[in-house]
């Protein structure tokens, strides 16, 4: 099919709104990880639909939060670039009618940048319906939204309402990405952020928060195996012990959660090898952030 229009729709919000939930939903697949932690993902993922002679490129962004470390100054920069760079925008929004400050702030930023965005109320699943109403006048006072889509990015109500919704802001041109691509993010990256993800999942808050995971050898052996070897760096010392837990058992069902993930991924079978070693405070040293592709 002829792509005739194409464009690009940022996907704002606070942390653990849905967001990332969100661009799988609409892609259809898992382009980006999701946890019930907040500040889950770090970089700018893209999800890529083709629908009916448009292609719609979406950008998952991290959650707008206030920054402690260099990592999340980068972070916040990543939102505010996203925004000035796209045709249309997504604010997504938890069911609650009151305006915090991250939704101001990127309110904010959408007035300046003049993009035409959209309320999207998520997790409608967890509420009355009469109480949406609140949360729609409330933000309908802020600012003239091009719209208000109320959804459940998890269960995937409303959802298909979005691309009809957009398909008019999407100037006319060429496609953006060739066809069949669904995503922007290397393979590499994928694998490293399903590893991050079940860290995530499997400790405690602070320690997932300051991993950061490095595949350092990604190869085919005979077509049939891919070989991972991944480095999974952690601020200290007692973090690395809690990663790697009692006789292993830790690192273990990280990597046989992951390489579960990573082989449905792929599509082949996989050998991942792990290592946990300490980069103390990597989260506020540019050198590192760099290293760790957070660029
Ligand atoms: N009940 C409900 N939960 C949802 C819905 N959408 C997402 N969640 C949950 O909300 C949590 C956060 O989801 P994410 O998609 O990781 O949120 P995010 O906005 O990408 O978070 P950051 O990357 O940290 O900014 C997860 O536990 C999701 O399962 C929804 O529609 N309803
Ligand atoms: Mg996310």
């Amino acid at each position: 099919m002829e792509i005739k229009r194409a464009g690009m729709i940022a996907i704002v919000g606070r942390p653990n709104v849905g967001k990332s939930t969100l661009i799988n939903a609409l892609a259809g697949e898992k382009v980006a990880i999701v946890s019930n932690k907040p500040q889950t993902t770090r970089n700018r993922v893209c999800g890529i639909i083709n629908r009916d002679g448009v292609q719609y490129v979406f950008m998952d962004t991290p959650g707008l939060h206030q920054a402690k470390t260099q990592l999340g100054e980068y972070m916040v920069k990543v939102v505010r670039e996203t925004v000035s760079d796209v045709d249309a925008a997504l604010l997504l929004v938890e069911p609650v009618a009151r305006i915090g400050k991250p939704e101001e702030v990127l309110i904010s930023r959408i007035e300046a940048a003049r993009v035409p965005a959209f309320l999207v109320i998520n997790k409608i699943d967890t509420v009355d319906p009469m109480q949406l109403l609140e949360v729609i006048e409330c933000y309908r006072k802020r600012f003239a939204f091009a719209g208000v889509l109320p959804i459940s990015a998890q269960n995937g109500d409303g959802v298909d309402l979005i691309l009809p919704e957009l398909a008019p802001l999407m100037p006319e041109g060429p496609q953006l990405f060739e066809e069949g691509l669904v995503s922007d993010q290397p393979e590499r990256q994928m694998i490293a952020e399903i590893i991050r993800e079940k860290m995530l999942m499997l400790l405690s808050r602070e320690v997932p928060h300051g991993v950061a995971v490095v595949i350092e050898r990604f190869s085919e052996r005979d077509n049939e195996i891919i070989d991972v070897d991944a480095v999974i760096y952690c601020e200290r010392e007692s973090h690395k012990g809690i990663i790697i837990g009692k006789r292993g058992a830790m690192l273990k069902e990280i990597g046989a959660q992951a390489r579960a993930d990573i082989e449905a991924f792929m599509g082949t079978k996989v050998y991942l090898q792990t290592w946990v070693k300490v980069k103390e405070n990597w989260r506020d040293n540019l050198a590192m952030i760099r290293n760790f592709s957070y660029e």
